[in-house]
């Protein structure tokens, strides 16, 4: 019996958390179904006193960060398909890993925090906006009002990204591994967010993040999107 906590909007099906979206797209990879409960910033405390979510709760054991949730399925469930290939693959996924929360994400939130708080509970909109607006230095509407310099930083960003899968199907090589789980997180938080087209139709990066849609019976394309 596994359990996901994973991120709500105040329209408990809208689930945009680009971290949940990891372990949503992992479970899949391991064929493994999980009971997703939303958790709204400001909910009730967490499993495990973990203050941010994914929290997974499998047969009792609690596990919070995604990057340990996804070790832990690897590990639990080594029978399925790996997540991670080898011991030396490993390093070299959460290295995409640790690019995507530190270069991909950063470069994505000046474009989303604005889209991000329309869909937080009038109680916790300032909580949101103190948080956010102190990682982005800036307010919200200043990040979203510069959108054109945002986008094209965000898109230079994409560099090594794009350079892989001009020939590469995933970053996995001919399947997908956890670095594209982690790496789409991101596309997905702004896709479910509604943000308007980022990469151009001729980018190998679209036509890899059409290929994450399609995943696991089109788990990801079926998914919410805000109106
Ligand atoms: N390192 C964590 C980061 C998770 C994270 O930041 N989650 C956000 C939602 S996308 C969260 O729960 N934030 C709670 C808050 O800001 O109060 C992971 O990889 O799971």
């Amino acid at each position: 019996m596994i359990d996901l906590y994973e991120l709500a909007g105040a329209d408990p099906a809208l689930r945009f958390s680009p971290y949940c979206w990891r372990i949503r797209m992992a479970l899949a990879h391991k064929s493994l179904n999980a009971k997703l409960i939303g958790w709204h910033y400001g909910d009730k405390r967490l499993p495990g006193g973990n203050t941010t979510v994914p929290v997974l709760v499998d047969d009792g054991q609690v596990i919070g960060d995604s990057t340990a949730i996804a070790i832990h399925l690897e590990q639990k469930y080594a029978e399925g398909p790996s997540l991670f290939g080898d011991e030396g693959s490993m390093a070299h996924v959460r290295f995409i890993v640790a690019w995507t929360d530190t270069i991909l994400q950063p470069a994505l939130f000046p474009l989303l925090g604005a889209e991000v708080i329309k869909h937080v509970k009038p109680a916790q909109q300032g909580y949101y906006r103190q948080t956010r607006e102190q990682r982005l230095g800036t307010t919200l509407e200043k990040a979203a009002a510069g959108a054109v310099q945002h986008t094209s930083t965000a898109l230079a960003a994409m560099a090594p990204l794009r350079s892989v899968l001009a020939d590469e199907d995933f970053l996995g090589g001919v399947e997908p591994s956890y670095a594209d789980y982690a790496v789409f997180g991101a596309f997905q938080w702004y896709r479910v967010l509604g943000a308007p087209e980022l990469l151009n139709a001729d980018d190998p990066v679209h036509a890899w993040r059409e290929r994450m849609l399609e995943l696991f019976d089109g788990l990801a394309l079926e998914a919410k999107v805000a109106a």
